[in-house]
């Protein structure tokens, strides 16, 4: 083999940034506001996806999927986070098992601003080969491919400030979602998560200028994405289309038309697919996602997601969104959205605000909607004309044939996953879960506790689990 057809038969060096609760708020998705030079430039050089989604609006569940390219649902991966660990099962493995079987050496490196964030749901299984910085600088000078996660910190709560000096959103100039009340607690807050999106790129920036230093950003395959939706009340932790919405930039020079935006359907799901693909190996039958780089590929029609057990917080929903329309299933109507949780009461402070102006009566109703007693058992929303979710329009007769369709691309898709969270985690997996969650914080009592646990023991009971008692559910 000649040197030249070495060169042209290369693999891609290929890295996933993952921004921990990225949502899609950057410069080059028209969010205002916000100052993303470094992803705005990835965005120019590549392709933005305006229709992406995680499966999951929470890290684990979510990057238990991505990583393996099979739905957390399908691998008993979808409480978060999982207590009781298990294995794989036979036929799922990590991403990473197959690049390294075709000479790729895996990272989640700690430096350059990443922190090697993995958070998987599943027993501890080597997914990378190392953290170390210097080990991937020696990687790289030794010609061996790379496949790199590179994982920001950032936007997670609490939120990062900007370095000294440098200018961030101002408060009062900042344009809120409809959902939240125009407050300067909420303008505040959401300020701060644009500064910490900021910050998120500054890092990209950081590794951009390191693959240039190093020459090998033209051999690069990089995605950009969120591992969920944006870190606010309405968002994150549900299946709001902000909840899984997330920004998903693709560059790979020589690979894809720079400046490009393409408007179809992608699932996190899809991007290990996607980068098996790129470094030549046949995607394994056990995945889930589809391949959606350039116009031959067929777009998905659907993108599902997932929302069980979010640390102390009990719940199951699932949602189905074709780009234009958002339908919801709550399979437990009778908990409330507000139910709370310690990292929420504690690091958001739009819930305790949102709370006193409930109590004054100065939210509008989609606002109320947060406070009311129970959930609607399905959700509808129309995000063409509705971008903001304000109206559940389940009932709506206009919309019969969306909800119908909708419907039915659920439970097909729950039952050729299937879906593993039919079947309730036992009591004492929930209580480690929450345990774990509270660890360290012994007086705090979410204010739906007693009610979120009654109806986990009547849950419980009627899936005929034994030795079910008030006593073992208490915290
Ligand atoms: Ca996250």
């Amino acid at each position: 083999m000649t040197v030249s057809v070495l060169a042209q038969t290369k693999q891609p060096n290929i890295i996933w940034i993952v921004g921990d609760d990225l949502g899609a708020e950057l410069g080059c998705y028209g969010s205002p506001g916000a100052h993303t030079p470094n992803m705005d430039r990835l965005a120019a050089e590549g392709i933005r996806y305006s229709n992406a989604f995680s499966t999951a609006p929470v890290c684990s569940a979510s990057r238990s999927a991505f990583i393996t390219g099979t739905y957390q649902t399908r691998i008993g991966n979808h409480e978060h986070r999982t207590i009781m660990m298990k294995p794989l099962p036979a036929g799922v493995e990590p991403v990473t098992t197959y690049l390294r079987q075709a000479g790729y050496v895996c990272f989640d490196v700690i430096g350059l601003g990443a922190n090697g964030k993995e958070d998987f749901n599943f027993s501890p299984a080597k997914v990378f080969d190392s953290k170390d910085f210097a080990a991937m600088e020696k990687t790289v000078a030794d010609g061996k491919p790379l496949f790199l996660q590179f994982a920001i910190h950032e936007p997670h709560r609490d939120f990062t400030p900007l370095p000294q000096g440098m200018v961030g959103a101002d408060p009062a100039k900042v344009i809120l979602p409809p959902k939240y009340p125009d407050d300067p607690v909420a303008r505040k807050d959401w300020a701060e998560y644009l500064d910490a999106v900021q910050v998120c790129d500054m890092k990209v920036g950081r590794l951009l200028a390191w693959l240039e230093e190093r020459q090998i950003a033209d051999n690069t395959l990089i995605f950009l994405f969120g591992d969920n939706g944006r870190p606010h009340v309405w968002d994150k932790q549900w299946l709001s289309d902000s909840g899984v919405r997330i920004p998903l930039i693709v560059r790979w020079p020589g690979h894809v038309s720079p400046g490009s935006v393409d408007s179809r359907l992608v699932s996190l799901i899809d991007v290990p697919a996607e980068t098996l693909a790129a470094a030549r190996i046949q995607p394994m039958p056990t995945m889930d996602g589809r391949l959606f780089l350039g116009p031959a590929t067929i777009p998905r029609e659907f993108a599902f997601a997932a929302r069980d057990r979010c640390g102390e917080t009990f719940d199951r929903v699932r949602s189905v969104h074709d780009g234009r329309y958002n339908y919801v299933r709550n399979y437990y109507p009778e908990l409330p959205y507000w139910q709370t949780s310690r990292y929420k009461v504690r690091q958001y402070p739009v819930l305790a605000r949102l709370k006193e102006l409930h109590a004054l009566g100065k939210l509008t109703p989609a606002q109320d909607r947060y406070f009311a007693d129970t959930k609607p058992a399905e959700e509808l929303y129309d995000l063409q004309n509705d971008p903001g979710e304000l109206q559940n329009i389940i009932d709506h007769p206009q919309h019969t044939e969306a909800r119908q369709r909708l419907r039915q691309a659920l439970a097909q898709w729950q039952q050729a996953v299937p879906d593993m969270g039919a079947e309730l985690e036992s009591l004492e997996e929930y209580n480690r879960g929450a345990a774990g969650a509270l660890k360290g914080d012994d007086k705090f009592v979410p204010d739906t506790w007693d009610r979120r646990s009654e109806s986990i023991v009547d849950a419980l009971k009627a899936r005929n689990f034994k030795s079910v008692s008030m006593a073992t559910a208490a915290p």
